[in-house]
């Protein structure tokens, strides 16, 4: 069994000041440096969306929260965020940056939206962090970061899809909840599809024990 530690999009732009700002987002970022020793494997996704990106509701002349068809899925239509090489898509301040081994950037198509750290929504590309991930004998994948009900959630789902061992770690994920429930759905989901929860002081204290 080898763990991996998957950050989620810990970006300035989901930071509670961000241009999409997730509630509390910020939080998880003493949780995660704590977490980061127990692994030795991290890896981060960063939401990496060149400039006038489809997912960007001032594309479209729409107000973020509405929904379009895009490419023949639904796509939510959100603020300008996490444009590349902007502020708002580095990493949040405070986060051990250091310990990351790999990054992975996904929304890169300027027409297509990327919830998950393997596929983008319309699955037509891979992203490389299944070759990675596999490359690297990784069977077992631990996600926090934002948004729980985003792309924590795909991430989560499509890692059990494709046979990692997924755990999650619930007190280091913070959600939008757009709509009252949208975390709760979420969490529902994801345990339905086969992602176990942790607590990260739970995990913790059971590595301290094993190694
Ligand atoms: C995210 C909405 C748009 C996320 C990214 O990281 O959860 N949410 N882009
Ligand atoms: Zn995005």
């Amino acid at each position: 069994m080898t763990k991996a530690l998957i950050l989620v999009d810990v970006q300035n732009d989901f930071a509670p000041s961000g241009a999409l700002p997730v509630p509390q987002g910020d939080e998880i970022i003493p949780i995660i440096n704590q977490l980061l020793p127990c692994f030795d494997h991290v890896i981060a996704t960063q939401d990496w969306h060149p400039q006038g990106h489809s997912s960007f509701a001032s594309e479209h002349n729409k107000t973020p929260g509405e929904c379009i068809e895009l490419g023949g899925v639904t796509q939510v239509m959100w603020p300008d965020h996490c444009v590349q090489g902007t502020d708002g898509a580095a990493f949040i301040p405070g986060l051990n940056t250091g310990a990351i081994d790999y990054i992975v950037q996904k929304g890169t198509n300027p027409n297509v939206d990327s919830y998950s750290g393997f596929f983008d929504n319309q699955r037509i590309q891979a992203t490389g962090l299944e070759d990675y991930l596999r490359q690297n004998g990784l069977t077992d994948v631990y996600i926090v970061g934002l948004a729980t009900d985003y792309c924590v959630k795909f991430t989560a789902l499509d890692a059990v899809e494709l046979g990692f061992n997924t755990w999650v770690i619930q007190d280091a994920c913070r959600g939008v909840d757009m709509t009252p429930g949208d975390v709760e759905n979420a969490l529902s989901e994801m345990q339905s599809a086969g992602c176990t929860f942790i607590q990260s002081s739970t995990f913790i204290q059971s590595s301290k024990v094993l190694n």
